[in-house]
């Protein structure tokens, strides 16, 4: 299986013999767990005709209308069947010149055939293919779990028409910002009507791309168990969400102190919420909790212990890792498996930003492991504030839970890029290539930043230490990258159809053409070729103007200000101008 999949990946990557005989085109995310290209060659089909024609399922049709017009008369048919034999989600799909062959375990199964077979049909020159695929995680998606400004209404809608393409099934609302969801007081109260009429459109559009949106609460940091008036509050509270439409729920302790950590209350409560609500109700997915010790780092007493004795099995357990923010290893699985009695749910800290607000975190996804797809009850990605930006983690992120042992986290992100933003592909790379570290407050989960150029930038800071004149090949490659990053601020700014994506990263993009300006006037400086004196006020005009930026961004609710590149480039340029000062001064 692994083999065939690499194949497919490769397909995409554009380097194997596969991928001579096929076109770029034909590149399938999340990657699919079994494919072989076997139907010859075809023009795509413009219309389409779903036999049997009545009773597909509807946001299937709705997916497959998006992109063809449907018509009974048309000669390409998508024929479709039920196989209660197929995994959950899962689907097998043929497609030759004739048509497409769909058979499906359930409606998600369905939804999700027909977004493979869009994506093999994206081409002027179809090739066929037989595809089996199912999700390895049951369930995968994001949590808008942090600090900060939260994602706005609109912005939600598109990130679940995302989420359906990418295969993700499952949105967790829990803005710490939104007092309603809780974190004080205001968790009890109903939403004013119009809020409340937000959440019912959103539940409808997450169903329609076939999300369950997950409404939480966060009661815990001012919840009471001298009686049951909280609980029933907790109820009263899930029935009026239930009411607008909402159809799943979880319950947050995370970051709190005092009477809410209790473990036996909190399992009171929740046993409490899912037989007298859940169960009853029927149609309402599993309960999520988040519990207050989510990370290794501070599981110190038994209360994991207890709450694996003490929930319903029904209840899904939240856990961070090892750490706040972690890399989730096989580890940190088998530590808390036994201990909550059940697969955990894993609330993953990335690229969350509310700990490093002035850093964009656009890089690639890593580090999990790739064998932990059968241990995990589910997994989502807490995002940074900006939600367009996230789209380039999370489509990673989506590409590792739907199938982790044939994720190639490299070519997610770079097809995620070209899939996202075609028209300034390049340019969003760059921006991404020399943006993803946290910077130092990431402590032991610093992500990788300028890699490709990072091995050039330590062989010039070497030279200049030993005072020596960095190799004319060094100078020349580090000179283009920093070209390339001033060039990539302007092109996004001026060319970037995303216009949200835009407004999210201007201020970084703005500051990337003076940045990359001085970056490149200082490597010449360094290999001899332009005069100290012109870097040194490259710089100077890159300082000053960096701090108009911040200025201006720290404006903004909830932010601070920005940093540009912080873990490779930023400090070679503050070394550079340290040994150009000296060289003047001599
Ligand atoms: C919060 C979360 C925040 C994240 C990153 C959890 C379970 N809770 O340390 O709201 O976005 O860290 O700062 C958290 O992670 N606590």
């Amino acid at each position: 299986m692994r083999g065939l999949c690499i194949a497919v990946a490769a397909i995409c990557a554009g380097t194997t013999v596969w991928a001579e005989a096929l076109p770029e085109t034909l590149c399938v995310w999340p990657t699919p767990q079994e494919v072989s290209v076997d139907g010859g060659t075809f023009a795509r089909p413009k219309t389409i005709a779903i036999v049997p024609a009545d009773g597909f399922d509807a946001e299937a049709q709705a997916a497959l209308a998006a992109t063809f017009k449907i018509e009974p008369t048309a000669t390409f048919t998508v024929t479709w069947k039920e196989d209660a034999s197929l995994p959950k989600e899962g689907y097998t799909l043929t497609v030759d010149a004739d048509g497409a062959d769909l058979a499906a375990a359930d409606g998600r199964g369905f939804f999700y055939g027909v977004q493979t077979l869009r994506q093999v049909l994206a081409a002027e020159d179809c090739h066929g293919v037989t595809i089996k695929d199912w999700p390895d995680v049951p369930f995968r998606g994001v949590v808008e779990g942090f600090y900060g400004q939260p994602w706005s209404f609109e912005a939600r809608k598109r990130m679940f028409a995302f989420m359906g393409e990418q295969k993700m099934n499952t949105y967790i609302y829990g803005p710490k910002d939104d007092p309603y969801h809780g974190f004080g007081p205001k968790w009890r109260d109903p939403y004013p009507e119009a809020k409340g009429k937000e959440i019912a459109e959103l539940a409808r559009v997450a169903h329609a791309n076939k999300v369950n949106f997950v409404w939480a609460v966060h009661p815990g940091k001012d919840i009471h168990w001298k009686d049951d008036s909280d609980i029933k509050a907790c109820l009263a509270k899930f029935e009026l969400m239930y009411a607008l439409g909402v159809r799943a729920f979880a319950v947050f302790f995370d970051d709190i102190s005092g009477e809410g950590t209790r473990a036996e209350k909190q399992i009171a409560l929740l046993n409490t919420l899912n037989r007298e609500f859940v169960r009853k109700k029927g149609d309402v997915a599993p309960l999520i909790m988040c519990p207050t010790d989510y990370a290794a780092a501070w599981a110190k007493s038994n209360y994991l212990e207890k709450l694996g004795v003490g929930l319903d099995p029904d209840i899904q357990v939240m856990w961070t890792g090892d750490a706040v923010c972690a890399d989730i290893t096989q580890g940190t699985v088998e530590h808390v498996s036994p201990r909550i009695r059940r697969k955990p749910f894993i609330w993953w800290n990335w690229p969350v930003c509310d700990y490093c607000k002035p850093h964009l975190l656009m890089g690639r996804c890593y580090g999990n492991d790739p064998t932990n797809g059968p241990r995990y009850g589910g997994f989502v990605s807490n995002p940074m504030d900006k939600p367009e930006a996230s789209k380039v983690p999370l489509f990673g992120v989506a590409a590792y839970t739907w199938n982790p042992d044939d994720f190639d986290s490299e070519q997610a992100w770079r097809d995620s890029i070209k899939r996202l933003f075609p028209e300034v592909a390049a340019s969003v790379q760059t921006l991404a290539d020399h943006n993803s570290s946290q910077g130092p407050k990431a402590e032991g989960f610093n992500r990788e930043e300028s890699v490709a150029i990072a091995p050039v930038v330590a062989r010039v800071l070497e030279a200049v230490e030993a005072e020596e004149t960095p190799d004319a090949a060094d100078v020349a490659a580090l000179t283009d990258e920093f070209r390339r990053i001033s060039f990539a601020g302007i092109d996004i700014i001026a060319n970037c159809k995303n216009k949200l994506f835009v407004e999210e990263v201007y201020d970084w993009a703005d500051g990337m053409m003076a940045f990359g300006n001085a970056g490149a006037m200082t490597t010449q400086a360094l290999g001899g070729q332009v005069p100290p004196a012109v870097a040194l006020a490259a710089i100077r005009a890159w300082r000053d103007q960096q701090r108009v930026l911040s200025e201006r961004h720290a404006a903004k609710p909830f932010s601070e200000g920005i940093v540009l590149s912080s873990r490779v480039l930023t400090p070679y340029l503050d070394k550079a101008e340290a040994a150009l000062r000296k060289e003047t001064e001599k």
